[in-house]
């Protein structure tokens, strides 16, 4: 009964469980309660004030609280794609997020995530010590990404994206949003099998913000419970977006009380993992999501 309930979409606080195998033996374990990914951007406006060291020392004891306020996995990423950015060379991408992941490597138990569009920024993070590659373009910038994920064996987030981040709010355009989202992330898993990638390492991601307009993320995050149809777990990175400026008509340090409203409705729709720059509040929505949905014997899962 279930299983067909999902099989249609799912009734909407229904978390289908999946676990994905890591090459370190360890494991992706996301059946319990949405898992919570903290952000690590390690870009010029994150924290640098042009030396190296300092950037590497802030963002190593960013991670370190966000691991002690609860967080299950770390995103490090060193290449901006919000609307309107451009791109950074693999050497400058390197160079900003691999001295941050050997560190972090070195002492942590969260998971370290390399978040790259290119191959050879995610091999490198790999090799120190990152254990999951999340993908903005769904593996459509960089031919080679599909074959290092197949070849490592590792979890791959696909995030859909309209566009690409330079033009991608200029004039988004959907007919059925949801539908339209939901066939794109099918083509990628897709894709992404052809290519070698285990289907049980995949990811999706509908992309909040990425070649969306308010309405759209609206709709997306409103019917996020039907992606469970395509049979993979979802992600979900609201977070500070500007869907929520626009809606409380604040700047994104201001905007805490409006991700956590998207954390608990993506939680309550059984997403998988939130990717959160607040990750103690987080945490917190989502235990108390899971006492809703399941009962209080279930709490501290
Ligand atoms: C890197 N990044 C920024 N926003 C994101 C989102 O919504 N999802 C994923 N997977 N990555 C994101």
């Amino acid at each position: 009964m279930q299983e067909a309930a999902h099989a249609a979409g799912g009734a909407w606080w229904e978390r289908p469980p999946f676990r994905i195998e890591l090459p370190s033996g360890r494991a992706l374990d996301m059946g319990p309660r949405p898992l919570v990914m903290g952000v690590l951007n390690v870009t010029p406006d994150s924290f640098s004030d042009g030396d190296r060291f300092f950037t590497l020392t802030s963002a190593v004891r960013q991670a370190r609280d966000m691991c002690a306020e609860g967080a299950d996995i770390i995103d490090v990423g060193g290449e901006s794609t919000r609307p309107g950015s451009d791109p950074v060379s693999a050497e400058e991408e390197k160079n900003r997020v691999i001295p941050v992941i050997e560190e972090l490597a070195a002492e942590m138990t969260a998971l370290i995530s390399i978040d790259t569009q290119k191959a050879e920024v995610a091999e490198a993070g790999l090799e120190a010590g990152a254990e999951m590659i999340n993908d903005v373009s769904a593996l459509r910038t960089d031919p080679e990404m599909a074959p290092l994920a197949a070849e490592r064996k590792v979890p791959v987030v696909l995030m859909h994206m309209q566009g690409r981040p330079k033009t991608m709010q200029q004039n988004p355009t959907y007919g059925e949003v949801v539908a339209e989202v939901a066939a794109w992330l099918e083509e990628r898993i897709q894709h992404a099998a052809a290519g070698g990638i285990d289907e049980g390492r995949l990811i999706v991601d509908p992309g909040f913000g990425f070649g969306k307009a308010l309405e759209h993320n609206l709709e997306l995050l409103r019917r996020l419970h039907e992606l469970h149809r395509l049979g993979r777990p979802l992600m979900v990175g609201p977070s500070r977006k500007s869907m929520l400026g626009m809606i409380l008509d604040l700047p994104a340090d201001e905007r805490l009380y409006g991700t956590l409203a998207t954390v608990a409705s993506a939680a309550l729709s059984g997403c998988h993992i939130v990717r959160v720059h607040d990750v103690r509040p987080a945490v917190e929505v989502v235990r108390v999501c899971e006492a809703i949905r399941k009962g209080i014997e279930y709490t501290n899962d």
